[in-house]
């Protein structure tokens, strides 16, 4: 089965295709496709957003997909930036805007400073609907560390590790993070449906 992933993250395609590397499932990339298409994420929740986008591709397409909408919650900023991490500093801002606002923010609060990563994952193809959530949870500190991954994965410690997400290998990340979590399970339940 050929699945298109809703999704302009290159760094969320890699990974995803990489959890599905081992299936009979194909990945495909909006990338892939030569499409940007800037798709309106006008939901509050991750569960919402998601279906948003795996609906708007799969209008155009008409052909399976899945989609993830993700980020990280801060337990000192009452969970800030929750839905809104992609563009946290504002419109047009870059991955190191958002870490930077998010090392300000946490200024006046004393460590650790508890976090989680979330990532809802949904399918969607035209009359199946499946979805897992996978979390991350660690905390965050005061420097940017490291150049693997991306978003905020610089200034992130998983429990029971030393480094930042940034310092591990992708392969690693692709093993413990909220991503690998919620689609390794969606993809059980599709090839199920395949
Ligand atoms: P698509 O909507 O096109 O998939 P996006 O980057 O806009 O890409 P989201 O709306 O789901 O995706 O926003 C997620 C943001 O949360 C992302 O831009 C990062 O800033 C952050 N984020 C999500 N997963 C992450 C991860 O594995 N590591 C670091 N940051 C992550």
């Amino acid at each position: 089965m050929k699945i298109i992933f809703a999704t302009q993250n290159a760094g969320k395609a890699k990974e995803v295709k990489a959890i599905f590397a081992d299936s009979s499932i194909e990945i495909i990339s909006l990338y892939d496709l030569g499409n940007n298409i800037d798709i309106e994420e006008h939901g509050t929740t991750f569960r919402e957003n998601a279906f948003i986008k795996a609906r708007t591709v799969y209008d155009i397409y008409k052909v399976p997909v899945v989609a993830d909408d993700s980020g990280l919650e801060i337990s000192q900023l009452d969970g800030r930036p929750g839905v809104y991490s992609a563009r946290y500093a504002g419109e047009n801002c870059t991955y190191e805007d958002n870490n930077l606002r998010v090392i300000d923010e946490l200024k006046e609060f004393p460590e650790p400073h508890r976090a989680k990563f979330i990532s809802y994952a949904v399918y969607y193809d035209g009359k199946n609907e499946r979805e897992a959530v996978g979390e991350l949870h660690g905390y965050i500190i005061k420097e940017q560390r490291g150049t693997n991954g991306f978003g905020y994965d610089p200034i992130f410690i998983p429990d029971g590790y030393e480094k930042t997400i940034s310092e591990l290998d992708f392969d690693f990340k692709n093993t413990i993070s909220h991503r690998a979590r919620s689609f390794t399970v969606l993809k059980e339940k599709l090839i199920v449906l395949d």
